[in-house]
């Protein structure tokens, strides 16, 4: 099975240098360009999950991961977005996208953050809670299979049944392999249901240790739950 995100090109196209803060607490932008092999910056996108480009931040170690839409120059290609960096460490950033008439790759780059760097370790982990939310994440992940995962929603113990649609579902579900942070793209399998499950099919493509993050929408505001699971 074929892994993405590992990589800062693709045949066709490459992540450029990641412009960032250089310490953590310090204020400032971050900002990419996307370019053909031959280093044009790429201007034109097509839309995907109501976006044209998903970034996606996350420290080596699995923490601090965000989701976030930068903006678009379309004048010079560069993609542009407020950053503050919450704790130092080594960081990798994906773009998801898909340039105009060409395939979505998932590109990343690794970002260095200078400070006081503690490791968190990743144990297995089918429940967090983010903001009041108690999430759960039902089902296991089988190398090479697909399986069904199931979030279940709670609020003060009481199934949250208002979550709200966000670039297009209930639910938005990464996936990334601890040891080289490859990026599964894990599909919402829509019901329709605001809640308070939300399904997913999933495919790991190794055994292993993989870290998954949960972004769903509830009162007006975005919020991500995070697990850690084992793939047999
Ligand atoms: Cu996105």
């Amino acid at each position: 099975m074929n892994v993405n995100g590992t990589a800062l090109s693709t045949g066709e196209v490459q992540l450029g240098v990641v412009h960032a803060p250089a310490t953590a607490g310090e204020d400032g932008e971050l900002s990419f360009t996307v370019a053909t092999a031959g280093g044009q910056p790429v201007a034109k996108y097509e839309e995907a999950h109501g976006k044209q480009l998903h970034l996606i931040v996350v420290r080596a170690d699995g923490a601090h991961f965000r989701h976030r839409h930068p903006v678009l120059d379309p004048e010079t290609g560069v993609w542009t977005i407020p950053w503050t960096w919450a704790a130092a460490g080594t960081y990798r950033v994906f773009a998801d996208l898909t340039p105009a008439g060409g395939e979505s790759v998932t590109l990343s780059r690794t970002v260095e953050v200078a400070g006081d760097y503690q490791p968190q370790v990743a144990e297995p982990i089918a429940a967090s809670v983010v903001d009041g939310y108690q999430v759960t994440l039902e089902g296991t992940l089988a190398a090479g299979a697909g399986t069904l995962l199931t979030a279940r929603v709670t609020r003060d113990g009481q199934p949250v049944t208002d979550l709200e649609p966000y670039l297009g579902s209930f639910g938005h579900l990464v996936a990334l392999r601890q040891g080289d942070l490859a990026y599964l793209h894990i599909h919402a399998l829509d019901d329709g249901k605001p809640g308070p499950e939300i399904r997913f099919h999933a495919e790991a493509p190794t055994t292993g240790r993989y870290l998954l993050y949960l972004d769903f929408q509830a009162a007006g505001v975005v919020r991500t739950a995070a697990f850690v699971l084992d793939a047999a």
